[in-house]
């Protein structure tokens, strides 16, 4: 199957054996008659396994060319499931500019149980081998970055995991499946806050990773079942069906990302702008080689560097809603240093570029000509 044919029926080949029902039942139940200790259908508790969590699983795989999906509660449920494979003493050679929650469980979550975090600027992947010694078991990359937009060779960088032998996880969730695929690229797990542009309408949250390797796939599973940070059926039911239209909203995601980003190149008021798919990006010629179109996701900051301008311009919006996530069918606009990165020490913030005057637009499918003259007047 291509990709538009696998949003709609990848892994849903045996959606409902009971009454042949076209989209994936709502299996809420937590538990599984047996007729006798060990004798069921599949499924037992559904901590450990749920039919519509099993659906979306298959769906995740199938789109990021993978062979093995897991759900979890969040994004953040996710990545503290990958992080869960290591053991005191182990390091992690992180991205530096990313989600500040992601930030948060690494720095104030996981060091405290002995992980050592390396954050560094992933743009050179060669450089970052100075990095690795014999403890390092993990490469952290998120790409394009959140909120800066930076760019992550990522087979470049799966060639220095290899060489040494450890892990590369690849958290996807501005691109999606349909931008680019790191498994394909050579990353070990894929990771995706599902609640952005996989469930695509703002309405739930989740997470999820897809693996190849089986060995992967079993421990991660364990630590799925084990330490229980799974989503609702309801919830899962609500990605897969976000997940068949998919292709259509990333779509006119990265037309409309691109019409923003040329207007916002060509206004007077305007300093810095990151958007992958300028040519002037410093990324720009990766980008285009791993991800089929740059998506919605487009940063910049005013001229002046003046916080209150940049909190007045997103008070001033009408059509993008000023809130925190992104990847919904709806604009919105967020300022990262207060709100998405405020748990990044200020310090830390600016030397990533993550200043005050940062503003962050999630570009929505909405008219793009509405889109354009509700940012001019907030502008103005
Ligand atoms: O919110 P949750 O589903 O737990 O996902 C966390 C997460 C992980 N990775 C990236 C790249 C993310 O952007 C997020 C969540 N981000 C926001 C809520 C935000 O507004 O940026």
């Amino acid at each position: 199957m291509k990709f538009n044919t696998k949003t709609i029926h990848g892994g849903q080949e045996n959606t409902d054996p009971a009454y042949g029902s076209v989209m994936q039942p709502i299996y809420q139940t937590s538990t599984y008659s047996q007729t006798s200790p060990g004798q069921h259908k599949g499924f037992e508790y559904s901590r450990s396994g749920n039919p519509t969590r099993s659906g979306l699983e298959q769906a995740l795989a199938s789109i990021e060319n993978g062979k093995h999906g897991l759900a979890f509660g969040s994004g953040l449920a996710a990545i503290d499931a990958v992080l869960k494979m290591l053991k005191p003493g182990d390091e992690v050679v992180s991205t530096s500019d990313l989600y500040g929650g992601t930030y948060r469980l690494f720095n104030s979550i996981f060091k405290g149980f002995g992980i050592k975090f390396h954050f560094v600027g992933m743009q050179d992947s060669e450089a970052i081998e100075k990095y690795i010694n014999p403890k390092t078991k993990l490469i952290w990359a998120e790409t394009p970055s959140n909120p800066l937009m930076n760019i992550t060779d990522i087979s470049a960088l799966s060639e220095v995991a290899k060489k040494h032998k450890i892990l590369l996880a690849v958290d996807n969730t501005f691109a999606t499946a349909y931008l680019q695929k790191p498994l394909d690229l050579g990353a070990d797990i894929v990771m995706h806050s599902a609640t952005k542009y996989l469930g695509g309408h703002s309405d739930l949250v989740l997470g999820s990773l897809v693996v190849n390797d089986e060995k992967l796939a079993e421990q991660l599973y364990f630590i799925q079942k084990a330490s229980g940070g799974i989503p609702g059926p309801m919830d899962c039911f609500l990605v897969l069906r976000g997940i068949k239209t998919l292709h259509l909203r990333m779509q006119r995601h990265s037309e409309n990302g691109r019409a923003v980003a040329e207007f916002l190149k060509s206004h007077p008021k305007v300093e810095n702008l990151y958007w992958p798919g300028l040519e002037d990006h410093p990324n720009h010629e990766i980008a285009k080689r791993q991800m089929k179109d740059f998506g919605g996701m487009v940063s910049f900051t005013t001229k002046g560097n003046s916080k209150q301008n940049a909190i007045r311009f997103v008070e001033k919006l009408k059509i993008f809603t000023l809130a925190e996530s992104l990847g919904g069918v709806e604009s919105l606009a967020g300022h990262p240093a207060t709100m998405t990165h405020a748990s990044i020490p200020k310090s830390e913030r600016e030397k990533l570029g993550v200043v005050d005057s940062l503003i962050r637009l999630s570009v929505g499918i909405e008219d793009e000509e509405d889109l354009l003259k509700d940012l001019e007047q907030a502008l103005a």
